[in-house]
């Protein structure tokens, strides 16, 4: 029965790891493959038509799997290439940019919205066009902060130093008017308090993690497609780069032992 089979969630790394941790949370019957490309990973400084084409790649990989379903966990990859992906395959497919700007959307009372993110999550416009295909009047301001991913993968606990890096990151929207703050990045919500403490308590900070979680529960419902009958489904998480290191971060970050399994997606077909 496909209602049994996996969702297929990918990210650049190990960021799309939130994504998975509210899925268990929020669909604890639903069976995961992860699949987290670290040995390409970051694609937020590489060129729209690479990080493209590299989605293309994990997604042709993941259809051999056959999930029901899947799921970008990455800002990039989704403002790259989740209109393609979408074209391409039959089963549905959900990104990580219209989850997060509808709680926006849903939260701003004034309408002046801010969206952080990869450089390439922000050239791509992916998130002006999502909000203002909802609400034209809406006033967005975007930024790139490429400096965020690298502090949070460094592992720094000094918060004397994460406080500066956020600070100097976040210097030039201090002064723009928003009462909502898309976190449009994997990486983020895990410094959100220092983000929080540098934009102010004033401003509401969005992450997408939960709602894409909310919205995959609504697709497979609406699809009938919700797992009924699995109880301690069996997950696999695939990465390209180092198994124990990817085994370390993400049994710490989701509490749990996991098993992880190398792929090199040129070896596969
Ligand atoms: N957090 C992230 N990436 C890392 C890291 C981290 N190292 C320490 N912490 N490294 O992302 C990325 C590079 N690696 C990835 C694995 O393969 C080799 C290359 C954020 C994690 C999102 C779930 C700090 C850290 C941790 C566990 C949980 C959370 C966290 F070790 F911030
Ligand atoms: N996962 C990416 C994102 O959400 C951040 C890390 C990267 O640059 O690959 O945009």
């Amino acid at each position: 029965m496909e209602e049994q089979n996996a969702i297929g969630i990918l990210d650049s790394g190990v960021g799309g790891l939130t994504v998975v941790k509210e899925v268990f949370r929020q669909l604890p019957r639903e069976k995961i493959i992860y699949f987290g490309d670290t040995a390409r990973c970051p694609y937020g400084p590489r060129p729209a038509e690479e990080v493209k084409k590299f989605t293309l790649e994990i997604v042709d990989f993941l259809l051999t799997q056959n999930v029901k379903m899947i799921v970008i966990a990455c800002n990039t990859a989704t403002a790259a290439a989740l209109n393609e992906v979408k074209k391409k395959v039959k089963i549905p497919v959900v990104g990580v940019i219209r989850p997060g700007s509808l709680a926006a959307i849903k939260h701003t009372r004034t309408g002046e919205i801010g969206v952080i993110g990869t450089e390439g999550t922000i050239q791509s416009g992916a998130y002006e066009k999502t909000l203002k295909q909802i609400n034209p009047n809406l006033n967005i301001t975007s930024y790139a902060c490429p400096t965020l991913v690298p502090l949070v993968e460094s592992g720094i606990e000094d918060e004397t130093m994460i406080r500066q890096v956020v600070k100097e990151a976040l210097q030039p929207i201090l002064n723009q008017k928003m009462d909502s703050l898309i976190l449009g990045c994997t990486h983020y919500p895990l410094i959100s308090q220092y983000i929080q403490e540098v934009v102010g308590e004033q401003v509401k900070l969005l992450s997408s993690a939960e709602e894409t979680a909310r919205e995959v529960s609504t697709i497979l419902h609406y699809q009938n497609l919700l797992n009924q009958t699995e109880n301690h489904p069996k997950h696999l998480f695939y990465t390209t780069g180092d198994v124990d290191h990817f085994k370390q971060i993400a049994e710490k970050w989701l509490g749990r032992t996991i098993e992880v399994t190398h792929i090199d997606l040129s070896k596969v077909k």
